[in-house]
């Protein structure tokens, strides 16, 4: 590093001859940091000469919360590296950063970054020409000329329409707008899809959220069966480590997915290709195989004793009083009434799973081996699989993998997969109160952009899941602070109409992001690396502290600033949203902070806070005694537990409730019990207007499902749409976030999946630019071949930022929400993976590589 360092002042460059001849090559910055002090005074320069590894905020909503540290000189981050605080072993691993991480330098000191405040050009008082909104030009504006505006316009909205008009996605603006007499929210299903709701009310809301057994106890399964997962890709840090070591001890793993996954090829698991959205006729064809296979004395594959005592509903004898006793789940598996017996056969004609296969699968849940059933949420953000859950959980009391040592049946995802039970180290809250918003109105996010569009829409609470209620309502204002609405959600053909229609588009964002390309005025703000420092919890065994890496960049300010800044325009008072600092509210997290004892129960504050401390941060607060100093914590950038086999930290989900489900009832179900039959939750869900459920899990025919490919199911004649479309999240991102970074560009291409006999059937090969039309867009993107896709199923990686060229309407950004329309179904999911195509080839040159396109720079 020194030499590193030598060599560049050897050179006798000053900074900004360096910069301008490293920016010439290219639109990035190659030293990062080296943006900042070219668009500041040397006065604000923050560092002195001398390196420092600081810890550095890596705050996306990845899977991974990993450790990353930023090498900082003179204001410049020179290099980053992850987490070497410890030796790294497998029961105590070090938390190591991914690419992406690795990158952020690239992002935050990227050419890129807005610098500015900035107003569409074509604007004006009632939104000017708002059919340019997306390709307009831009003017630099000041910040007063911004807020002004923007105030301004907020008070004529409200006093125009009402209250009602003001639509915001923001965590910080929406309290001031709360104070101003409310705004529109929205609510949705987003990552968990039908497991947002489904298992609050079935006894089944798996124990922080998995259900699953810890890490080191996973290492005593035999076998660990893979429902539609890929820590590989979407658990960044430690997840598919963990699964290295179950393997390590023995495990055998079977993945169930479209797609054979970099996860399936690492743990060398057998594949069975089972088509989207069809999890639970392959679950229901399997808890048949089940009842045909099993008997008590000579191949028990059941466990009675787990069904009778811990569960509802499963046969006519345990269904709950006042209920049809036809209604039960085995009667309906057996096809006793409707004359449909759900068997391997039956459900391999829509999962395209041979029913021996099927069968193989049943029969490795055998009830007297060990095994983890695991699932991500991806096959449940879909549609039309609301009793997925319910069905997953019915599989695992079936055949008992719950509440013991190396059997568990439930959610393995995110941040948290492989490595269940509560979080072990927390944060404390930030002390800022809440603010009640006024109006009540709030969107699906499957809605919104239609209910603005048309003027109407169905109200079933704020995720409260009410009775359906159709309101009018006139949407004026669209503010973005929080996300990546337009982006993310589906339906963005309407989403872009619905921006074009309103009178005021704002968003808060660091780069040209689709939610500002489609603005009226876009506020430049701040990164993480640019606030005070904050808190990150990512597994349970961590908790990050990550400090500031340098001052605000160009004219950025935080979300908050902007907040306070509308409240005083508005003429409400900013400090009953924000009565303290950001600094105060990051001490606040840090002196709540609480780890667990070696007992695994008890707690006991985390940080050891002196007066010197608070005397230095410049906050409120009180000393008090913890496990680390809060100068070595902030040093170290993490408190992490350390594991060992047998010790108190480990978790078996369910345990209390199979050892006594009298004295440790589920909290979460009417019986207490878990219900493969739940009257609330048919109830519930069918009061919404979306679709109809039974009380039991069963199979219905998704909206945009494999079904759906078929203009005629019984003749199997296709139809205009005949492929069915997933979206993988990507390496290259962490959703949106990352996409216009080119080392990350450069590294994954972002191709469109399709699988070899789809392609040679469609005369495709690798490198072809192939079109994707669905009832809602089109877009463009380069075919990939390969034989790790099933036929009839391609994957369009999610995230990617459209680029819409107007005159031919096709998307050239590869964006999966151009495809998906604003549907909704059940308890208001986001069924992102029910989705059906057609493709095409476009052309047989590839499409301009993403690293090639030129970056939005504005300024
Ligand atoms: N088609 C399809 N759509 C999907 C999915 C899918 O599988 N398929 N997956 C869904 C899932 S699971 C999720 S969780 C959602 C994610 O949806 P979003 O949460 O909308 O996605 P992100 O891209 O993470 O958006 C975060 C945005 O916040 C910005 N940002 C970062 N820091 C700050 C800050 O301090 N202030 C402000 N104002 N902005 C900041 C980032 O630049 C980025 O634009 O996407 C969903 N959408
Ligand atoms: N790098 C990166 N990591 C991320 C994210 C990111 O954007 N980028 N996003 C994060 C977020 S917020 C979330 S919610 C998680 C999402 O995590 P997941 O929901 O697990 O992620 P996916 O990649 O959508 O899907 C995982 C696997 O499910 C398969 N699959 C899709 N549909 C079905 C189905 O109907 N049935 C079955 N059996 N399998 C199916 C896919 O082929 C894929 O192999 O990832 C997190 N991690
Ligand atoms: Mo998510």
């Amino acid at each position: 590093m020194t030499n590193f360092i030598d060599k560049i002042s050897n050179l006798n460059l000053s900074r900004r001859n360096f910069i301008k001849a490293s920016t010439a090559a290219a639109a990035i910055l190659p030293l990062a940091g080296c943006g900042n002090t070219l668009m500041r005074t040397s006065a604000d320069n923050i560092a002195t000469m001398e390196e420092r590894w600081i810890t550095a905020a890596c705050w996306h909503n990845c899977g991974g919360r990993c450790l990353n540290k930023a090498l900082v000189v003179d204001g410049v981050v020179l290099r980053q590296k992850g987490d070497d605080t410890h030796p790294d072993s497998p029961n105590y691993p070090q938390q190591r950063a991914c690419i992406r991480g690795r990158s952020q330098r690239q992002q935050v000191f990227g050419a890129d970054r807005l610098k500015y405040p900035m107003r569409r050009k074509n604007w004006a008082p009632g939104g000017g020409k708002k059919e340019l909104r997306g390709n307009d030009e831009w003017v630099r504006i000041s910040w007063d000329e911004a807020l002004d505006a923007i105030s301004g316009e907020i008070k004529r909205i409200k006093e125009e329409k009402g209250n009602r008009a003001l639509f915001a996605d923001s965590a910080n603006v929406s309290k001031v707008l709360s104070l101003y007499g409310g705004c529109v929210s929205h609510w949705g299903t987003t990552s968990r899809g039908n497991w947002t709701y489904t298992p609050d009310v079935i006894g089944y809301s798996p124990e922080s959220n998995s259900g699953i057994n810890d890490r080191l106890d996973m290492r005593n399964c035999d076998t660990v069966i893979m429902f539609g997962m890929n820590p590989a890709w979407s658990s960044a840090g430690n997840p598919a480590y963990n699964f290295m070591q179950v393997k390590n001890a023995g495990a055998e793993f079977i993945a169930v997915d479209p797609y054979y996954n970099d996860t399936y090829a690492l743990l060398d698991a057998e594949w069975i290709p089972c088509r989207p959205v069809t999890d639970t006729a392959l679950l229901l064809g399997i808890a048949h195989t089940l009842l045909q296979e099993d008997n008590p004395t000579t191949n028990p594959l059941i466990d009675w004793e787990f069904l009778k005592k811990n569960t509802i509903g499963f046969d006519a004898e345990s269904m709950p009083e006042g209920s049809d006793s036809k209604e039960n789940f085995k009667d309906y598996v057996l096809g006793t009434y409707d004359g449909i017996p759900k068997t391997a056969e039956w459900a391999s004609e829509s999962t395209g799973v041979e029913p021996n296969r099927i069968r193989y699968l049943a029969r490795a849940l055998n009830k007297n081996k060990k095994v983890a059933i695991l699932t991500g949420w991806a096959s449940a953000r879909t549609h039309n699989t609301d009793n997925l859950p319910q069905l997953f959980m019915t599989i695992g009391a079936m055949t008992g993998h719950m509440g013991k040592s190396g059997h568990m049946c439930g959610i393995s995802c995110h941040s948290r997969a492989g490595n269940g039970g509560a979080m072990l180290v927390a944060p404390g809250s930030n002390g800022l109160p809440a603010v009640k918003n006024p109006v009540d109105d709030s969107f699906n996010d499957t809605e919104m952009w239609k209910a603005i569009v048309d003027g109407q829409y169905n109200f079933t609470g704020q995720q409260k899941y009410l009775k359906s209620e159709t309101r009018k309502i006139d949407i004026g204002l669209i503010y973005h602070e929080l996300s990546s609405k337009l982006q993310t959600r589906a339906g963005m053909t309407k989403g872009i109409e619905a921006h074009r229609k309103v009178d005021l588009v704002v968003s808060h964002s660091q780069f040209l992001t689709t939610n500002s390309k489609y603005a009226d005025f876009v506020l430049p703000v701040t990164t993480e690396w640019e606030k005070p420092g904050g808190l990150l919890t990512g597994n349970r065994e961590i908790l990050i502290m990550y400090s500031q890496i340098t001052k605000p960049m160009y004219e950025c300010q935080d979300d908050q600033w902007i907040a306070k800044e509308l409240a005083k325009r508005l003429g409400v008072d900013p400090t009953k949203a924000f009565p303290i600092d950001y600094t105060q509210q990051f001490f606040n997290q840090i002196a709540g902070a609480t780890t667990t004892n070696e007992d695994g129960v008890t707690k006991e504050p985390l940080v050891t806070i002196t007066a010197a401390d608070i005397a230095e941060w410049k906050v409120k607060g009180k000393p008090q005694q913890g496990r680390i100093g809060l100068k070595e914590f902030q040093e170290k950038g993490i408190y992490q537990i350390e594991r060992k086999v047998g010790d108190n930290y480990g978790f078996i989900a369910f345990k209390d409730f199979r050892d006594d489900p009298v004295a440790k009832p589920r909290k979460n179900s009417a019986s207490g019990k878990m219900e493969i039959y739940s009257q609330v939750l048919a109830n519930t869900i069918n009061n919404m207007g979306y679709s109809k459920i039974k009380a039991v899990p069963t199979h219905i025919p998704p909206v945009e499902g494999y079904e759906e490919t078929f203009k005629d199911w019984k003749g199997k004649v296709k139809g205009d749409y005949p492929y069915q479309v997933i979206n993988p999240h990507y390496l290259r991102r962490s959703h949106s976030v990352f996409d216009n970074v080119q080392w990350l560009r450069e590294t994954w291409p972002n191709p469109v999946f399709i699988s070899a006999k789809d392609a040679q059937e469609k005369g495709i090969v690798d490198g072809n630019t192939v079109l994707l039309t669905s009832k809602h867009g089109k877009t463009l993107r380069t075919a990939l071949v390969t034989e790790r896709f099933m036929p009839g199923i391609v994957g369009l990686l999610h995230g990617s930022w459209v680029d819409m060229d107007e005159k031919t309407g096709i998307d050239t950004g590869g964006a999966d929400n151009i495809l998906n329309g604003p549907l909704t179904s059940g308890q208001g999911v986001s069924g992102w993976n029910s989705c059906v195509v057609n493709i095409e080839k476009y052309s047989d040159a590839p499409l301009t590589p993403d690293v090639n396109k030129s970056q939005r720079i504005i300024f």
